[in-house]
């Protein structure tokens, strides 16, 4: 898809900073294609005052933040990182793949070699270890691993029932414990949503892909949940209308 300006210009595509062509279609739809994020400037549910966010292209071609593409949660971000998350993913050592937590000691060899499936039979002394309430395996996991925000266990038993999350960058609702990064991602982690109110520009777009910051509000929302088809942003703003009426009407986005 590198091309020149000229080679460029049709009324179908359109140019990134960085030299590449860009479909039309893919501007403006809440992930980055372009490595600067140029095609996601000024557009309805972005904001300005976003600090440069250090991105990762995955096998899908688009970019996302570096700190959401290496956690091991995004599969066609999964071979596409410099280094795994230190601790919400697991390193493929041999494949360089990142790979979620709650996948390591599963029964089900998730890394080439079964890496992730060697050393699992941890003694479940109830002193130093949690053992998951179901698991295929009967996994236990080091006690400092419960209530630290990420989820060890397939059935994320070691993130409930928490009295407090010690950890800082780690967050408390319902009794279960969450990593900061549940914060402002579009998906209401806390019953009462209140993980996804008193958001900024930087925890929403600046963090993660596919969101849509309500103009007027400080509520991030998934880009697939900010139309329903009329726009579900609280006092919703002639922008987010219009933003919703638009993909109602597709061909309109763009005449
Ligand atoms: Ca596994
Ligand atoms: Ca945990
Ligand atoms: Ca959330």
């Amino acid at each position: 898809m590198d091309c020149d300006c000229r080679a460029c210009s049709s009324s179908s595509v359109i140019l990134c900073g960085d030299g590449t062509c860009l479909p039309r279609e893919r501007v403006c739809d809440g992930r980055s294609d372009c490595s600067n994020s140029m095609d996601e400037q000024n557009c309805p549910g972005s904001c300005v005052d976003i600090k440069e966010t250090e991105m990762v292209r995955c096998s899908d071609s688009r970019f996302y933040p570096l700190t959401e593409a290496c956690r091991g949660e995004l599969s066609q971000c999964a071979s596409s990182c410099p280094d795994c998350h230190p601790t919400a993913a697991f390193a493929c050592r041999k494949e360089h793949k990142c790979i979620q937590q709650s996948m390591v000691c599963n029964g089900i060899p998730d890394c080439v070699g079964g890496e992730d499936e060697r050393d699992c039979d941890r003694v479940c002394d109830l002193e130093n270890s949690f053992k998951c309430a179901r698991s295929n395996k009967n996994k236990c996991i080091p006690a400092e691993q419960r209530c630290d925000g990420i989820w060890h266990c397939e059935d994320k038993s070691d993130e409930m029932n928490c009295r407090e999350c010690p950890l800082k960058n780690t967050f408390m609702c319902d009794g279960n414990c969450h990593p900061d990064w549940m914060r402002c991602d579009g998906f209401a982690h806390c019953a009462d949503g209140s993980d996804e109110l008193s958001c900024t520009c930087q925890d929403c777009l600046g963090s993660h892909s596919n969101t849509y910051m309500c103009q007027m509000t400080e509520r991030c929302m998934r880009r697939d949940e900010a139309c329903l088809p009329y726009s579900t942003c609280p006092n919703a703003t002639a922008v987010d209308k219009a933003y919703c009426a638009r993909l109602a009407l597709p061909s309109y986005f763009f005449s």
